[in-house]
């Protein structure tokens, strides 16, 4: 027979009550004391030391995929509803299917599909976290980050760092659907979330597209420029610009056997990641690559932007096309196969987990 503090062991932490009574109706000493102490808000750890310390990663978290060819009709749906303006951001949430109701993709992250229609603005504001745009569909909206406007297209990497103002507009003629992932989760987890309405619908436009890439991504600094920042400048990195680096890498043999012809998006300043909780890579995968199993502490949201391919994760097999979304979990192995040359962006809190000493990796 299990004694009570076996079969607590597996009742969730915080479902510590103890059944009432024995097979004789009694209540074992064990179980009383645990009633005592629960008067006092407290609970015995050895009931759930193994669900709060497990021997590693145990997921929450789902591997998904959205298909962008049978969600963009949903998406496009949304501008009949609702406005840009009144939405305040037109987006749908990418909630990750063992977490559904907490607006996140990840434990970390937060993912959205945005919308933009033709003519619409979506007003300034700013707020304490992070932002980042991965571009899908659609070209020639513009997004502005403390007073630089830059036009984007599909494959860019836009940042609009923590309490940075931000508007977008879509000056162009076809609707724009982006990726936006936040690090929503983690600023709610600390408890630190601010955010600052402006009366203005857009801020004004100091800098021109592609200022900070030009300004601080060419090799040189602005003189005087203090080197210490834990977040890029950059506001914009072109996949115009980002692509060619893939084929020199592809070219030169520079191919991980897990993860393809990858680069690492830098702060120029520091070479560290781009933000302090989120870091991004771009990866080329050759035609026929058969990637090596891997596994990393960061949950992963990966972006096909070109090609064709699976990534096998979890016993799951994800079948990606361009513009798919797919989410790997934590310290699940997986391995990607591309049928043809495939480019994936793939972006995690890896920066936040190896700021705290604890981002670990296996192959
Ligand atoms: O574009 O500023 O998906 O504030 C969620 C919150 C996008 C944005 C989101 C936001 C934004």
């Amino acid at each position: 027979m299990d004694s009570p503090a076996q079969t607590l062991v597996k009742a969730k932490p915080g479902k510590t009550k103890p059944k009432n009574g024995n097979k004789n109706g009694k209540i074992s000493a064990r179980e009383a004391y645990y009633e005592r102490m629960s008067k006092h808000d407290m609970a015995p750890l050895w009931v759930v030391l193994k669900d709060i310390i497990p021997d590693e990663p145990k997921t929450v978290c789902a591997p998904a995929i959205w298909h962008f060819k049978d969600v963009k009709p949903i998406v496009m749906e949304a501008a009949e509803m609702i406005s840009a303006k009144e939405a305040t951001r037109r987006v749908l949430v990418l909630e990750n299917p063992a977490l559904r109701g907490q607006s996140r993709i990840t434990q970390s992250l937060y993912a959205g599909l945005q919308l933009i229609m033709p003519g619409e603005i979506a007003p300034v504001h700013r707020h304490s976290p992070s932002a980042i745009r991965f571009i899908l569909d659609g070209e020639g909206a513009y997004t502005q980050v403390e007073g630089e406007k830059t036009i984007m297209a599909p494959g860019d990497f836009v940042l609009t760092p923590n309490w940075a103002a931000h508007d977008h507009g879509n000056t162009s003629k076809q609707p724009m659907i982006w990726l936006d992932v936040l690090d929503v989760p983690t600023i709610n987890f600390f408890e630190t979330c601010f955010y600052k309405h402006y009366d203005n619908e857009k801020q004004n436009t100091r800098l021109d597209h592609e200022d900070s890439m030009a300004r601080y991504g060419s090799g040189v600094l602005p003189d005087g420029m203090d080197v210490t920042t834990n977040r890029s400048p950059i506001i914009n990195y072109p996949y115009a610009r980002m692509r060619p680096i893939l084929d020199r890498l592809a070219r030169s043999g520079d191919i991980d056997p897990r993860h393809g012809a990858r680069f690492r998006y830098a702060n120029p300043l520091t070479g560290g990641w781009s933000m302090p909780t989120m870091g991004a890579h771009l990866a080329l995968l050759p035609k026929n690559f058969k990637g090596k199993d891997y596994r990393a502490t960061d949950s992963t949201i990966f972006v096909c932007v070109e090609g064709k391919g699976a990534t096998k994760v979890g016993g799951k097999m994800l079948e990606w096309g361009p513009r798919d979304v797919f989410v790997v979990p934590s310290w699940q192995k997986y391995s990607h196969t591309a049928a043809q040359e495939s480019v994936l962006f793939s972006i995690s809190d890896r920066p936040a987990q190896e700021a705290l000493g604890i981002w670990r990796e296996q192959t």
